[in-house]
């Protein structure tokens, strides 16, 4: 049998084989790559009305992939959470979702006003920036916590019981049906990070691996998934659309 391969003890800042943190962050970022490429490729062939969420979906990606590569360079360096850049990917990225949610409305329903989309962004802006203080230690973290918690709250509360819930119900089947996902990720796939701030962070403090793990695989599911489920909406409503045209063309030439 040949010998076990052995690693380098300075790897100059390469993969660790052992290091599932730094191998975490590695697939993120091409994932993300990948993503992006596929979204805008997609967003060709889609309806009109649907090219500028599948646009804004491969900016998601984007920007969460250039962080990624930056965060697992501080990662391999410095074995600390990289809390700064994990913060402004946030910052960026969760704001263009909830503009995707104001899209996906609107391409079905063009008269739908802006308020839902500031009130989503109140909530984002308020649960971000709390989590930051909390982590960073700048405030409490406990305190960082439950204000966050409380911006969550408040973005929930928009899209299952405000005006975006209201408007979702003269959806189409496609598109109540990805409406459905998206308040699902929403819900249940963002719980993951408040959870990993919860165990990860507050209770735990031992060390910083597990925390970046749990948010490198929420990040992976909450804004791939996120998009497919925008990507999906589209295509559907698109070869439906392409099939209603065929029909009349053939009623006319009949
Ligand atoms: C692409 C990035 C996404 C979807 C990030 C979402 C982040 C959250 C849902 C964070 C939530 C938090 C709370 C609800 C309480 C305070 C701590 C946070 C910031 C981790």
């Amino acid at each position: 049998m040949p010998a076990a391969a052995t690693i380098p003890t300075d790897l100059h800042g390469f993969l660790n084989p052992t290091d599932h943190v730094a191998i975490s962050f590695w697939i993120v970022s091409i994932a993300m790559v990948a993503s992006t490429v596929f979204f805008l490729m997609e967003s060709t062939s889609v309806g009109k009305h649907w090219k500028t969420s599948l646009n804004v979906g491969a900016l998601v990606t984007l920007i969460a992939g250039v962080h990624y590569f930056y965060m697992r360079e501080y990662w391999v360096q410095l074995q600390a959470s990289p809390i700064v850049y994990r913060y402004i990917d946030w910052s960026l990225t969760v704001p263009l979702q909830m503009i995707e949610f104001f899209l996906i409305l609107q391409a079905v329903k063009p008269d739908i006003g802006s308020g839902m989309f500031f009130r989503l962004l109140i909530g984002t802006v308020m649960m971000l920036l709390f989590g930051y203080l909390g982590e960073a230690m700048i405030i409490n973290a406990w305190i960082g916590f439950a204000v966050g918690m409380a911006g969550w709250g408040f973005i929930l509360f928009e899209i299952f019981a405000g005006e975006a819930s209201k408007t979702s119900g003269d959806l189409s089947p496609a598109v109540a049906s990805s409406y459905n996902l998206m308040r699902f990720i929403v819900s249940i796939g963002w719980s993951i990070y408040p959870l990993g701030y919860f165990f990860g962070y507050l209770l735990g403090q031992v060390s910083d691996a597990p925390l970046n793990l749990i948010y490198n695989l929420a990040d992976f599911v909450n804004k791939i998934w996120f998009c497919l489920a925008i990507w999906n909406a589209a295509r559907t409503e698109t070869l439906a659309a392409k099939k209603e045209i065929g029909r009349a063309s053939c009623r006319e030439r009949v």
